[in-house]
């Protein structure tokens, strides 16, 4: 699917990264009342940017600039004049597609192939997608009336920066919301850029408010009162904790924690294809995707052969510069990320699986971790459970597709899953067998705005994307609303 409705012009600003960025609260530029951090480059370990980060303080004028814009403006606005204002960031994103993938990569370190053809894109299509229901929202299925449920807190972590921010801010306003962001620490500048396109996109002051913090920004975010909602992505264990917080506040919440997905190869798949699929699924973003393919379960008959090819496919992929286009593998985006993917490796060996490591060669300096498969995992392995959110695939084997169906469920996740074969029925056996929110057939890692995503289990619960978007972010219930449904 060709994503980029609008062809991107040169911009002006092609690798420009501004020397410091701030919070946007109330519709403007703001210094924060935290401290002033360095972000930095990934792949060099040299500072980026200046970023003026929020505190307690900051979330407090965000909630109350969102809450004023819920009230005064948005909630009131009828779903067509919304609409308008997402069509117009959708088109600002296009325009600045270039400097947004240069910073972003960057920032991130993930290549640029993959920021200017995946993250940006998609970024804006998710604007582009959500524009058109804002006012259709009484065909929805959500009710007749449905309506906004006021101020979204949002916190988003750093492996797709900018396009986490879009999956969240875009149905939020679409469906009557106001927002206050969290983007991740060692991730701020894409989400602050698109401030930018928000504000020359002419949206009402306070509607969208992004304030750049650590986990204790998050955390003064989670529980403000003056909440209505709360949209997390992150770690199992912080999405734990916020459910804690808000536990019998009747705020609504919705979590999109992490994944251990199985890849699960049939005898008759076309091998090639699958192999790209086995390569995608786990070394996209370097493996810093929640929906990774990190386990892949192969029919025995085949195994030899697909662990082959697969060794002898990952042996070509370029580890290096993500400002190189030819780069496959980026950066591992930070320091501890690149702790616990070398620890959980680790553990792998301890517990006696077999490691091979890919022989390219690494960059002198910046974070990397070249592309690993572990074979002879067993289940109960720390590998085989834990996510380990890098570049690292183990390889286990199947005889039937109940064996198959029960070592991919054998998890506390549920978020995804791939299943290759020619069958079409066995595909659909599955599709209903496995228990994950989205299961690929016969490719792997494809976001898509219209579709659905979100988890089962530890994975987290709510829908992002799609038509089921919609829903975390409106009141469904038939009963005659309380504000005026701005949308019919
Ligand atoms: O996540 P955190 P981390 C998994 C992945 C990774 C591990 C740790 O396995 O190795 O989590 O990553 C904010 N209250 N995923 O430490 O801390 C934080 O500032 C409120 C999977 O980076 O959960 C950031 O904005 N917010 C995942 C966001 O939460 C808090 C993506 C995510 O950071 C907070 C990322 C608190 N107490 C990691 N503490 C996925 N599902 O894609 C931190 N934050």
């Amino acid at each position: 699917i060709d994503w980029q409705y609008a062809p991107a012009p040169e911009s002006p600003a092609i690798g420009r990264v501004a020397e410091r960025y701030r919070p946007f609260i109330g519709g403007r530029f703001v210094d924060g009342r935290g401290e002033d951090v360095k972000t930095v480059n990934p792949a060099t370990e040299e500072p980026l940017a200046t970023v003026s980060l929020g505190a307690a303080a900051d979330i407090d004028d965000a909630v109350s600039a969102a809450r004023r814009a819920y009230d005064d403006v948005w909630s009131r606005m009828p779903g067509l004049e919304r609409g308008k204002y997402l069509f117009r960031i959708a088109r600002g994103i296009a325009e600045r597609a270039r400097e947004l993938a240069v910073v972003e990569t960057l920032d991130n370190g993930k290549p640029i192939r993959e920021s200017r053809d995946v993250d940006v894109p998609t970024a804006s299509a998710h604007f582009f997608y959500y524009a058109g229901w804002a006012d259709k929202l009484a065909h929805a299925g959500l009710g007749a009336a449905p309506r906004p449920l006021g101020v979204a807190g949002q916190i988003i972590p750093w492996n797709f920066p900018l396009l986490m921010a879009a999956w969240k801010i875009a149905p939020a306003l679409a469906c009557g919301n106001t927002v206050v962001l969290k983007p991740a620490e060692t991730t701020p500048l894409t989400a602050l850029v698109l401030a930018e396109i928000i504000a020359d996109a002419g949206l009402p002051d306070g509607v969208v408010n992004i304030v750049p913090g650590a986990g204790d920004v998050g955390a003064a975010l989670a529980a403000h009162p003056g909440l209505d909602k709360v949209a997390f992505t992150g770690s199992t264990e912080v999405g734990r904790q916020i459910q804690r917080a808000l536990a019998g506040t009747g705020r609504r919440l919705t979590l999109e924690l992490g994944g251990k997905a199985a890849n699960i190869v049939f005898d008759d798949a076309p091998l090639d294809q699958a192999v790209e699929g086995i390569v995608n699924g786990i070394f996209f973003n370097q493996g810093h995707v929640c929906c990774a393919g990190s386990r892949l379960l192969v029919q025995e008959s085949v195994a030899d052969e697909v662990v082959d090819r697969l060794r002898a496919r990952v042996t070509a992929l370029r580890v290096g510069d993500p400002m190189d286009k030819n780069t496959d593998v980026g950066a591992i985006n930070s320091a501890e990320q690149l702790e616990r993917i070398t620890a959980l490796s680790a553990s792998g060996d301890d517990e006696g699986a077999t490691r091979w490591t890919s022989p390219c060669p690494l960059p002198d300096r910046g974070w990397f971790f070249p592309p690993t498969l572990f074979t002879d995992v067993g289940n109960s392995m720390r590998i085989a459970r834990e996510e380990i959110f890098g570049p690292v695939l183990t390889v286990s084997t199947f005889r039937t597709p109940d064996e198959a169906v029960a070592k991919a469920n054998n998890t506390p996740y549920g978020l995804s899953a791939g299943v290759w074969t020619e069958k079409g029925s066995r595909i659909l056996g599955m599709a209903g067998a496995l228990r994950a929110g989205v299961v690929w057939a016969n490719t792997f890692n494809r976001f898509d705005p219209t579709a659905a995503f979100g988890g089962y289990q530890e994975s987290g619960f709510g829908r992002e994307g799609g038509r089921a978007g919609l829903a975390a972010y409106l009141a469904s219930d038939d009963s005659p609303a309380q504000t005026p449904d701005p949308s019919s």
